[in-house]
């Protein structure tokens, strides 16, 4: 019996190449998303060598270089059991006042149209073979609202509902639809969102112990590995030092 596959985007570091690591693991041969093909070609490297592994080098927000990446695949690449939609970020951290427009284009680009044009590619085949799973990363920022969060919080939503209307809609073709929302997870996300600021970003991870990729993982493969019956729906994961999306108890 052939592998399932998994398609990954944001394979390239924190949750996505955590998961892509769990997903090999368990079995599934592994379709590796992002920009840095070095990074995915690392992560290869990292694999069992007992499953099948290619990567599609786009940006999500780019929906020609989307297509293209898909269409490049073999037809046995095609058959994509489970579709992760992890590629996203955060860009700043500002009153909304002060937000700069190059920031909100990037993330409702990003994480709002780019999975959307992620799924639009993937999720004909799973309604034609009346099977598949597809995991949207929401945040605990797509459930609440923090301060300065405006722009990113609202496009978390924006996968909160999506998540929600892909679950209706894909209903009646056995496609499972599942929304994880993290809490703070410790990756190169506040590196994105700071600009490169390493000491501010590394600070957003001090004085309490965060969760790591692998725990994230860890829940998409509980998931993906439920019974045929069964669906994981929604799910909001915390560190424990976090208590919502602004009460957080540090010890520093
Ligand atoms: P990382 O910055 O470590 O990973 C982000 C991934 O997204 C990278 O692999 C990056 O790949 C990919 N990506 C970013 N922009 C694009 C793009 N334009 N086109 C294609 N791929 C892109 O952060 P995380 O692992 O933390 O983030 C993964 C998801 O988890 C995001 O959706 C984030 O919002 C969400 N999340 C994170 C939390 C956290 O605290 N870290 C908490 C809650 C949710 P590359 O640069 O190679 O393209
Ligand atoms: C990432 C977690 O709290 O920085 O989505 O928004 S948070």
């Amino acid at each position: 019996m052939k592998n399932k596959i998994a398609f990954i985007t944001g394979a390239s570091s924190g949750i996505g190449r955590a998961s892509a690591l769990a997903l090999a693991g368990a079995g599934y041969d592994i379709i590796a998303c992002g920009r840095r093909e070095e990074r995915l070609l690392a992560l290869k490297k990292d694999l069992p060598q007992n499953v099948g592994y290619t990567h599609l080098i786009f940006d999500v927000r780019n929906r020609d270089e989307v297509r293209t990446a898909f269409e490049s695949l073999d037809e046995k690449w095609k058959q994509i059991d489970l579709l992760i939609n992890n590629a996203g970020n955060a860009h700043g951290l500002s009153p909304i006042q002060e937000g700069d427009m190059d920031d909100w284009d990037a993330m409702i680009d990003i994480n709002v149209k780019g999975l959307l044009y992620v799924s639009k590619q993937i999720m004909p085949g799973m309604i034609e073979r009346k099977s598949g799973q597809i995991i949207n990363i929401g945040s605990i920022a797509g459930k609440e609202v923090y301060p300065n969060g405006n722009v990113y919080c609202a496009s978390k939503h924006a996968i909160d509902a999506l998540t929600k209307g892909m679950r209706i809609d894909l209903n009646p073709y056995g496609v499972k639809v599942m929304g994880i929302h993290p809490g703070l997870v410790e990756t190169e996300f506040s590196v994105v969102r700071f600009k490169g600021d390493e000491k501010r970003a590394n600070s957003v991870y001090q004085g309490f112990h965060p969760l790591q990729a692998e725990d994230i993982a860890d829940i998409i493969v509980f998931a993906a590995t439920r019974p045929a019956h069964v669906v994981m729906a929604d799910i909001v994961v915390l560190p424990i030092a976090q208590a919502n999306s602004t009460i957080l108890h540090k010890q520093l």
